[in-house]
């Protein structure tokens, strides 16, 4: 649980609880100057009818152009750059920048939106190509298309037990355990051995011990 700003004042002031009281303020204060990095969304366009909202696993197809905020410079576009065609982005698996998986959630086919992305959701202090270090990036996209990603995100959260975007061979582990408790089954640890290491054989594509992301969004057999 985090402190509250909310809720100190009605404590005693002693000068034990002064001091509480200046260091409650102190980090509400901290925390009002450094603001979290957020991503701004402004809806730019809304078709009327929507039968269904992008979420994190899903493949959008954008079209997008993007710009500096400093100076307006253009730095990317599907229209100009791109032979006028869109690209495929999974949503949620950090595959292009953390602004877009926060900025392109919940938006229907058809829709325009303007996105905000602070330095630290983009490229950040190094910047990239075209793009100087500690920018703040502009897009606008026009959401095309969605289609079912391959796998579901929603289970690879579910396994990813420290939120670092791979799963180890714990991880996986840990999951079907769950899974065959659930389904009523007995435990069988070696069992679970085999099966952990045939599924990294065919999972672990670049064989360095974990199944990114990346790897379980894409390959096709089911876990
Ligand atoms: C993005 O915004 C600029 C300026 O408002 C506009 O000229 C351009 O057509 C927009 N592009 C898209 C993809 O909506
Ligand atoms: C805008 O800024 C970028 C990066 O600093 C620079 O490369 C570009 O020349 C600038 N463009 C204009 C029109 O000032
Ligand atoms: C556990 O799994 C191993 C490997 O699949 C199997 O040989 C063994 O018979 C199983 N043991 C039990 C108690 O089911
Ligand atoms: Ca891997």
């Amino acid at each position: 649980m985090r402190w509250s700003c909310w809720g100190q004042y009605s404590m005693r002031t002693d000068t034990t609880m002064r001091l509480l009281l200046v260091a409650a303020a102190l980090s509400c204060a901290g925390a009002a100057l450094i603001p979290e990095p957020e991503v701004q969304i402004q809806v730019l366009e809304k078709p009327f009818l929507c039968k269904r909202h992008s979420k994190n696993g899903d493949m959008l197809l954008v079209h997008f152009d993007g710009f500096l905020q400093s100076n307006g410079t253009r730095f990317h576009s599907t229209y100009a750059d791109n032979n006028g065609q869109p690209v495929w982005f999974t949503l949620g698996i950090r595959e292009a920048i953390k602004g877009w998986d926060r900025g392109l959630k919940d938006m229907c086919v058809g829709e325009k939106r303007k996105i905000t992305v602070p330095p630290a959701l983009a490229y950040g202090k190094e910047g990239k190509g075209k793009i100087p270090p500690e920018s703040t990036l502009i897009f606008n996209i026009s959401l095309m298309e969605i289609r079912n990603g391959p796998r579901s995100h929603e289970s690879f959260q579910e396994m990813d037990l420290n939120d670092d975007w791979k799963l180890s061979k714990e991880e996986v582990k840990a999951y079907l355990k769950v899974e065959f408790e659930k389904h009523g089954s007995q435990v069988n640890e070696s069992h679970h051995e085999v099966l952990v290491e045939s599924i990294f054989e065919k999972e672990d594509e670049d064989s360095d011990g974990y199944i990114s992301a990346r790897e379980f969004t894409y390959t096709h057999d089911e876990l």
